[in-house]
């Protein structure tokens, strides 16, 4: 397959409510669109998964525009006829990146698996044709609103609640939603929020029995993770920490974590999520499906990933109206606490580009030489 252009965007969407997690709040969700034609009339997207500003991780937007412009696809038209599974090597002198990166083979994967009429579901591996949801529920001003917001969720039908915590907003909002919904499957995210030395706060989380607690201390800590592994009773998930199949393997290795969130922008790519996946199977490490937010473009190709057989939990695979009023792509909607995998070739949606028009920001088109 050789590419013949590239349609760079940066879009904005308003999200249906602030999502304020320990790092920052957001409104609306800026993010950068890929579109790809093939010189054989195949096309393919993808969504770069970075946020508008570092913090999350050291990527942002602009930072992936430019370094997808400057460095990763020189590299690709150099190769010429590519393929989705030699594009990690090919790319793999540039350090770090992995959601530029990850944004490239995203986009090269829709087209080839376009052109050869395969879904990403069965390409990845998928074992099943829906997968439970979970949702993910950011800090709200009083506990009250809090309860509010999750009840309207489990009404909805998601069979999984994460709240988001930090400092001075941890037990007391799980003790209320774990007395409201003593049976539903619970789990908390810090984003990095907490110390070393609050472990003992932090195993007072340990009789609310919640799932997990994902990545309590610094994306760097791991050894710290480990540490807090012995002194807390609810298994540590690492999220932000896991940027490879190497950092998965070393983190399991360090006992620093028991379950892996497994989020494909964050690790470059599919390809390397299914090997996560797989190392994960191996040893009987449980992995689920992490969020960021993403429109119907990269859901669509999540979805497919969270089908495959290791993912035991349910993901932040949320329906498209738990963020958009209006999403890119025919909106994924929820039945019973599931979403459907798409099975049509590629990521398998329909785009809704009169809207993406609507909400461009900026745009960039370059061909290849
Ligand atoms: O840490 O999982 C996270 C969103 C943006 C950045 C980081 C995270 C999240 C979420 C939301 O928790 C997941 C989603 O529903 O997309
Ligand atoms: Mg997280």
């Amino acid at each position: 397959m050789r590419i013949k252009e590239v349609d760079l965007r940066i879009i904005n969407l308003p999200l249906v409510r602030p999502f304020r997690t320990s790092f920052g709040t957001q409104y609306e969700r800026e993010l950068l669109l890929m579109k790809i034609t093939t010189q054989d009339g195949s096309e393919g997207w993808a969504e770069c998964v970075a946020m508008s500003e570092p913090l999350y991780s050291p990527e942002y937007t602009f930072a992936s525009q430019d370094v997808i412009e400057r460095f990763l696809l020189p590299k690709i038209f150099e190769a010429g006829d590519i393929r989705a599974e030699e594009v990690a090597d090919l790319l793999r002198p540039f350090l770090g990146h992995q959601m530029s990166k990850a944004c490239v083979e995203t986009a090269i994967l829709d087209a080839q698996l376009k052109l050869e009429g395969i879904s990403f579901g069965s390409y990845l591996g998928s074992s099943r044709e829906l997968i439970d949801c979970g949702v993910s529920v950011g800090i709200t001003s009083t506990i009250d609103a809090l309860a509010q917001e999750v009840s309207q969720y489990v009404d909805e039908g998601y069979r999984r609640i994460k709240l988001k915590i930090e400092p001075g907003w941890d037990i007391e909002p799980v003790r209320v939603i774990r007395e409201l919904f003593p049976d539903m499957p619970l789990q908390v995210d810090a984003n990095q929020a907490y110390s070393r030395e609050d472990a003992d706060h932090l195993k007072q989380l340990d009789p609310f029995n919640l799932l997990l607690i994902e990545q309590p201390l610094d994306e760097h800590d791991v050894l710290g993770h480990a540490m807090l592994a012995k002194v807390v009773k609810t298994p540590i998930c690492l999220d932000e920490s896991i940027t490879s199949l190497e950092s998965a393997r070393d983190a399991l290795a360090l006992k620093a974590t028991t379950i892996i969130n497994i989020k494909p922008g964050r690790v470059g790519g599919y390809l390397e999520s299914v090997k996560i996946h797989d190392l994960c199977v191996e040893n009987d490490i449980p992995v689920w499906c992490g969020g960021m937010l993403e429109t119907g473009i990269g859901r669509a190709a999540n979805i497919a990933l969270a089908s495959l057989a290791g993912f035991t939990l349910p993901g932040d695979t949320s329906a498209s109206s738990r963020y958009y009023h209006r999403d890119i792509t025919t909106p994924f909607v929820m039945q019973d606490g599931q979403l459907r995998v798409p099975s049509g070739p590629g990521i398998g949606v329909d785009i809704d580009l009169d809207f993406i028009d609507e909400i461009t920001t900026s745009r960039k088109l370059i061909l290849a030489p």
